[in-house]
């Protein structure tokens, strides 16, 4: 079995409803990558990236494209089943776009358990559960607002959301945390994600002025020597996440204590394979994770259910997936839907789905 061509596609994934508001930016409308690699035995695998606008992380939706014209030309021929040493031969061929090169080890695993018939997550070390719980992320808004949103995921049966708090003077989120805590249910997890945007100083009044409530500190400040330097002045757990770009630091911030837990996502990590060394490390060292993307249709969060239902529930922070902020599935039967704040593991091998290829827009072939 040989890669005989890899077409790559450009999709508009408007955000349905307001605005997806963050600490640093509000975002409207998103495009996504998709990567169909098809086989010489007419197998194919899909992938997909989606950065979430300009602002979020180093990643572009014209750079994603860029990247994998660059790459796809050098992977005609190549085993796809093979796929470490695609991985390998990816970094040779240009150094870094992790997000960019996940789409193609996504595709890849796709293929494998199309071809072996069995699911992604079969390959990928076996299921712990057929269902995953997802999480919510909330906007950054007024308490009413907030505290509106944080009951009505909780009745919908979110076992978790996350608080976008930051952009604004912290007595504001200080007070959206305090109204929240009126109506959260006991059980309810919760994290309050600043997107990098705290001072050290406000990330620690944060704390201090809501010490007596359970919740993570997600990435409050912007680089890692900041979110260390508060680490013993905090009263909350940390989970990083724009920060743990790779292996490295993410074990460095387990070894220094900093990382009590962390923010995955699929295609920053660099695919399901890197995803499956950073959940063998989470495991080793008892460090919770989330298995998310950060925007991108049902290839995506496929993606992520399949790697997150391989998580053992202990240690799993939930999937997070964009279905809830877009219109529409690429493949209308089988796409991934959340249900009562969990998503059932697709039953097909591969990721599980069959993507309507026409609902997309061609950028480039190669074979
Ligand atoms: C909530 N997410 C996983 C989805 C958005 O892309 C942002 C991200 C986060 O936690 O930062
Ligand atoms: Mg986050």
């Amino acid at each position: 079995m040989r890669i005989a061509e890899i077409r790559i596609y450009r999709h508009d994934l408007p955000v349905a409803g307001p605005p997806y508001r963050m600490s640093h930016s509000e975002v409207t409308e998103l495009d996504t990558t998709i990567v169909e690699v098809i086989t010489d035995t007419g197998v194919s695998g899909f992938g997909e990236t989606c950065p979430l606008g300009q602002a979020y992380a180093p990643s572009h939706p014209e750079g994603a494209r860029a990247a994998l014209c660059e790459i796809a030309p050098h992977l005609i021929g190549f085993d796809p089943l093979a796929i470490e040493s695609i991985a390998r031969g990816m970094d040779r061929t240009l150094a870094g776009h992790a997000y960019a090169k996940a789409a193609i080890d996504i595709a890849l695993w796709d293929i494998a358990g199309k071809v072996y018939g069995r699911r992604v997550c079969d390959l990928l070390g076996g299921t712990v559960r057929e269902h995953v719980p997802s999480y919510y992320a909330i906007n950054v808004g007024k308490p009413e607002e907030v505290v509106r949103m944080v009951r009505q995921k909780q009745d919908e049966g979110f076992v978790r959301v996350q608080l976008k708090v930051g952009g604004r003077d912290i007595a504001q989120d200080i007070e959206v945390v305090r109204k929240v805590f009126e109506v959260a249910n006991p059980n309810l997890r919760i994290a309050l994600d600043a997107n990098r945007s705290l001072t050290t100083g406000d990330a620690i009044h944060l704390s201090r002025a809501c010490a007596e409530h359970t919740f993570v500190l997600e990435q409050p400040c912007a680089t890692y020597d900041e979110v260390r330097s508060i680490k013993s002045q905090v009263r909350h757990p940390i989970y990083l996440d724009e920060n743990a770009v790779d292996l490295n630091i993410i074990m460095r911030s387990i070894h220094d204590g900093v990382a009590d837990g962390f923010g995955m996502k699929v295609t920053r990590a660099g695919g399901l394979s890197r995803m499956r060394t950073i959940r063998e490390i989470c495991h080793a060292a008892r460090r919770p994770m989330t298995c998310d993307d950060s925007w991108g249709g049902d290839i995506i969060a496929a993606a992520c259910v399949h790697i997150g239902a391989t998580v053992e529930p202990a240690l799993s922070e939930g999937v997070w997936i964009a279905a809830p902020y877009i219109d529409g599935n690429y493949d209308r039967e089988n796409g991934i839907r959340i249900k009562n704040g969990w998503i059932e593991v697709p039953a097909g091998p591969g990721l599980g789905i069959s993507p309507d290829t026409s609902l997309w827009e061609m950028h480039h072939s190669v074979s």
